[in-house]
């Protein structure tokens, strides 16, 4: 019997600000994203996504891109400020013009839309408040998210509001590495909650204008101890709770967890009763449909003693010896894949799991006969497609698989070195080129999984280009 289900959602995902480009089109206010760029030495090589990768007005190349592997859906998302552009209030209809357009276009070929909300792309007016620190943020979301549902509604089946909460709160406002850049500990656990709130009231707030399913994209990674002992058993267990739980549990339990809690609390000076206010948890639980899964690796952690640049016991030290990695060193283990569906399943019974995005870093460019010969993604994409059918025959409910990213783009902080496109894009030209892995991909698409035989050796894959 086949592992994939026949309706399962085999697509490819992308985000707005990563592709659109042309921020000033009809009528979009500025993005949070549009401040951070022009902050010196906030990009690496000084990038911006003014163009990226001209998606706005090459939408319906991606969309033939995505007709011609086969996909039968793609995730991508609403910028924020293309509809609300002052952040509340005011409307922009030319935004949600857009995105109907491209939506309907979906339909009409048959590939589901999978709406994200929030990938990141907070209007910049909203930092008179505090950005995400803000409470009022919450109601900002809401009043957006209830604009992008009466105009959508109707023809969206899968909505996802927020994109990653833990790296908002860690790379926007812990770390200062992304937009806004703000570095402040009890900052950003609460901007961490106020995404996850601004999920629960805008899910209720949607319902009267979309039978569509709402749900949540967590990156998750699973926390192993670097060694047998217990220091290191504690200290991935507390990783696992700054994580994976922090987030898990308020969505899929009824509130946070006390042990991480009690580290937030600790490593903030105080108690979060300001923060976390009565009646928060409640309005977080129990708002999802389903889960959307961001996979990319693990974390491999020790004991630490806290210190400056250290708010917590624990530090990331990765495996030794002989792992495979990703051109920017990123270990790939789709064995922690399948596990962490399995656990997911366990730990939160009963909700239904997309792969939201998955994906990795390979810098192939086009050779002499102009193709990409991107053999490592194909194994990639190839042991993680196997991972899941493991999972799924091990009772996991997955309905879906987005592989991150359609198209090579910008990579924030990163600029556009980093390729994780199924699809190289020149960016001079706009030029946009299939890759050697989505011609394999639309045949996993097409087989329904991984046909006997086919496996995830490097020799097979070799002999993979032949598949054009
Ligand atoms: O490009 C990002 C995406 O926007 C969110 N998840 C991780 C991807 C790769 O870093």
């Amino acid at each position: 019997m086949p592992s994939f289900p026949a309706d399962f959602l085999w697509g490819a995902a992308t985000s707005a600000y990563q592709i659109e480009g042309s921020p000033d089109a009809d009528g979009r206010g500025r993005s949070i994203w549009d401040t951070f760029t022009e902050r010196p030495g906030a990009i690496e090589s000084g990038g911006d996504a003014r163009i990226a990768c001209d998606s706005y007005h090459r939408w319906q190349e991606d969309l033939d891109i995505l007709s011609e592997v086969g996909m039968k859906a793609y995730r991508f998302s609403l910028a924020w400020s293309r509809i609300m552009p002052d952040g509340r209030g005011r409307v922009n209809p030319r935004g949600l013009d857009h995105y109907e357009r491209l939506i309907d276009e979906l339909r009409r070929r048959d590939i589901a839309p999978i709406v994200t909300l929030n990938h990141w792309d907070m209007p910049e007016a909203l930092m008179a408040d505090g950005g995400w620190i803000g409470r009022s943020s919450v109601d900002a979301f809401v009043e957006y998210a209830v604009a992008a549902s009466e105009r959508l509604g109707d023809r969206v089946d899968w909505w996802i509001t927020q994109n990653e909460p833990w790296i908002i709160q860690l790379l926007g406002y812990q770390l200062g590495l992304h937009a806004p850049g703000i570095r402040d500990l009890r900052g950003a656990v609460t901007a961490g909650h106020h995404v996850l709130l601004a999920h629960g009231r805008a899910a209720d707030a949607m319902r009267p204008f979309t039978r569509g399913r709402i749900g949540v994209a967590l990156n998750l990674l699973p926390c192993v101890p670097a060694t047998d002992s217990q220091e290191d058993a504690d200290a991935a267990w507390g990783s696992d709770g700054y994580v994976n739980r922090w987030f898990l549990d308020p969505l899929l339990r009824n509130g946070y967890p006390d042990d991480m809690r009690a580290h937030w609390e600790r490593a903030t000076g105080g108690p979060l009763d300001d923060v976390i206010r009565p009646g928060d948890e409640a309005a977080i639980s129990g708002r999802s449909d389903f889960l959307g899964i961001n996979f990319y690796t693990h974390r491999v952690m020790a004991a630490a003693a806290p210190g400056p640049d250290r708010p917590f016991p624990w530090q990331v030290v990765g495996s030794t010896g002989e792992v495979e990695r990703t051109d920017e060193g990123t270990e790939i283990v789709p064995d922690a894949f399948r596990d962490l569906l399995i656990r997911v399943h366990r730990d939160y019974p009963g909700v239904p799991l997309i792969v939201t995005e998955n994906g990795a870093i390979f810098g192939d460019s086009p050779t002499h006969d102009g193709e990409v010969h991107d053999v490592r993604r194909t194994r990639y994409l190839r042991s993680h497609v196997a991972a899941m059918a493991e999972a799924l025959d091990a009772g996991v409910p997955l309905r879906g698989y987005m592989h991150w990213s359609l198209l090579d783009n910008f990579e924030w902080a990163l600029g556009y070195r980093p390729r994780f496109g199924l699809v190289y894009v020149d960016f001079r030209t706009g030029e946009r080129i299939i890759k050697d892995s989505a011609r394999d991909y639309a045949r996993i698409v097409r087989d329904g999984g991984i046909v006997a035989g086919a496996d995830v050796r490097a020799s097979q894959v070799d002999s993979l280009g032949a598949f054009g």
